[in-house]
């Protein structure tokens, strides 16, 4: 059985969207992050690095939310799996081009323009990572157009999931996507799938 740790406002909500998409079981075991059970020596023995989420398959233990999802992607396989080894490289590629590219950035923007309270934000970090956003998303835009609309293997993959959930940060900035209009319309779609729609809802 697959126990999944974490909240689904959280990283943890990818892996609680690749379970719906794959329509498998698992139990959310709540880690309670503004109670700090994040750092709980409970739960440090099973992510010593004290984030969600994590998870519990059988026997092992994995953290890295991304690498979790290629994890599950690949165990039970159908469409959102890699089908051949180029495949696996390609969503491979994409799901470290998002964190290492985009995440960071990405957060900065949803910080300062949704998360922290107003009288936190401060309105130049986000207008930063929207000018070093422009350049990847530029990127996504031309390789979605070529692809036809998917990242890999002309259909919805971890690739995809992976990629937009982290591009899913970024939508408070609007203006970062009125020259990419192909990214908002994949970013929309892939949010508005039944199973990220009810691994929202926990
Ligand atoms: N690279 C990790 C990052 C995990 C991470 O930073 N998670 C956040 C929640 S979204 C967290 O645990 N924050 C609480 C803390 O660091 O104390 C992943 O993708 O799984």
């Amino acid at each position: 059985m697959l126990t999944i740790y974490g909240i689904p406002r959280s990283r943890a909500f990818r892996p609680l969207w690749t379970a719906h998409e794959l329509g498998i079981p698992y139990t959310l075991h709540p880690v309670d992050m503004r109670a700090g059970q994040q750092k709980e020596p409970a739960y440090l023995a099973i992510n010593p690095n004290g984030h969600v989420p994590a998870i519990k398959d059988g026997d092992l233990v994995m953290w890295e939310s991304l690498a979790i999802d290629l994890y599950l992607a690949k165990k039970h396989g159908g469409p959102l799996a890699p089908k051949t080894v180029e495949e696996d490289g390609l969503m491979t590629m994409w799901s470290f081009w998002a964190v290492t590219e985009v995440e960071s950035h990405a957060l900065q923007i949803l910080y300062h323009r949704a998360l922290k309270p107003e009288a936190e934000r401060e309105p130049q970090k986000a207008d930063d990572a929207v000018e070093v956003l422009r350049k990847p998303t530029a990127i996504l835009e031309g390789e979605l157009k070529k692809r036809g609309g998917y990242l890999v293997g002309n259909r919805f993959t971890i690739a995809d999931l992976n990629v937009a959930s982290v591009y899913s940060y970024a939508k408070p900035a609007p203006e970062l996507f009125t020259d990419a209009p192909t990214v908002l319309a994949w970013l929309d779609a892939a949010l508005a799938r039944p199973a990220a729609v009810e691994a929202r809802n926990g």
